[in-house]
């Protein structure tokens, strides 16, 4: 018997333009926050398969406009790649259009739903040791950042105000303390205080773009690795995927939100702190692929802010999962009760590791931009 998400999966998918026959779907969980289901066409005799998305519509309060800044992005980027190579085919995604013509369908109960063809043979990773694909990674972020380094950033909508102002995020903790929806403040009690005692470096590069330091660029702003497509044989990157938040921000943060996930030892939710730190090698290939990449395009302040940027990336990270925590539990999706702050503490965790590993991380960095 056909169940009702099924139901509701195969009506929506009506709507846009798909041909063939539906075959079947499956839940893709790596997200915190859309719902995202891959679903199975048959076409002609071949399996054809779409990533279906229903769009979380509590954060993306605008999604119509998120919608227009991914259209706009991704034909920007296609037109780019095709001046420099054959086909754009696997690099950028397609979006499919609905039958009246737009990038988005909405159901009966106000549901926002989108629909993308799914890259042939492609792989993502949430976590890998794999060197290569971490330097592969560094290489796919750092041409993102080169194909929209000329972008009319007016274009632009800002889909969420603030995302990345690390002094908001600080100040948004402190409503949730001082609020205590969830009654869980006295029990978080030193986890709070550590967060607060690393206040002033995690908001270091915010403030220096505040002050003029830092320029704003066109930027990703949510570099997880489970946000590259890979080829599933060669581990070439193929497309950043994922662009609900393109908007201006800092290099320092696409760089460093990369390095929170790519450069961990650990899942973004690992219970054992002792299994949690920055590993130096994933670090290394990372930077590598990335500062190759943009070497010749940012300026010796941006340079400068990358390392910071990754402790900036983690600990904001982490105060939001911990904000969220003390609020209930309403913007990050949760498998299990405490795991916000189980995050919260996995990312404090490793922020600590990068502030003692900051002058290493700045060496690193140097070495890349100096080579020949
Ligand atoms: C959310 O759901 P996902 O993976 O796209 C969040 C990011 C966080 C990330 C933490 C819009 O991203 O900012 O870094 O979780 N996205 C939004 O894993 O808040
Ligand atoms: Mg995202």
């Amino acid at each position: 018997m056909i169940q009702k998400e099924e139901q509701q999966i195969i009506e929506v998918c009506k709507r846009f333009d798909i041909r063939g026959e539906y075959q079947s779907y499956e839940i893709i969980n790596s997200g915190h926050i859309n719902s995202t289901y891959r679903v199975y066409y048959l076409r002609e005799g071949n399996i054809k398969d779409y990533i279906l998305q229903k769009v979380n519509t509590y954060v993306f309060c605008d999604p119509i406009a998120v919608m227009e800044n991914i259209s706009s992005v991704t034909e920007y980027i296609r037109a780019k790649i095709k001046q420099k190579q054959a086909t754009a085919k696997r690099n950028v995604l397609h979006y499919s259009k609905t039958l009246e013509g737009e990038y988005y369908a909405i159901d009966e109960n106000g549901g926002f739903w989108r629909c993308c063809r799914y890259i042939d043979d492609s792989v993502s990773f949430t976590q890998t040791d794999n060197i290569k694909v971490i330097e592969e990674s560094g290489i796919a972020f750092g041409e993102f950042q080169l194909y929209l380094a000329d972008y009319p950033v007016e274009k632009l909508n800002i889909v969420i105000p603030h995302f990345h102002n690390t002094i908001n995020r600080y100040a948004a903790l402190r409503a949730a303390i001082e609020e205590n929806q969830a009654g869980r403040v006295q029990e978080v009690q030193d986890v709070i205080d550590a967060y607060f005692a690393v206040e002033e470096i995690a908001t270091k590069p915010y403030r220096l773009q505040k002050e003029g330091v830092l320029p704003l660029r066109v930027t990703h702003n949510d570099t997880k690795t489970s946000n590259i497509l890979f080829d599933a044989h060669t581990f070439e990157h193929l497309s950043v995927i994922d662009l609900d938040t393109v908007m201006p921000g800092l290099v320092a943060f696409d760089f460093g939100d990369a390095i929170r996930v790519a450069a961990s030892t650990a899942e973004e939710d690992e219970k054992d702190l002792n299994k949690v730190a920055l590993d130096m090698q994933k670090y290394e290939a990372f930077t590598r692929g990335f500062v190759r990449t943009v070497k010749n395009s940012l300026t010796d302040a941006e340079k400068k802010s990358l390392s910071l940027g990754a402790i900036a990336m983690t600990l904001e990270c982490g105060a939001r999962f911990l904000t969220d925590y003390l609020n209930g539990d309403k913007y990050f999706r949760i498998h299990y009760p405490d795991q916000n702050l189980v995050r919260a503490k996995c990312q404090l965790t490793l922020g600590q590791d990068m502030i003692a590993k900051l002058a290493e991380m700045e060496k690193i960095v140097e070495k890349y931009f100096n080579e020949e």
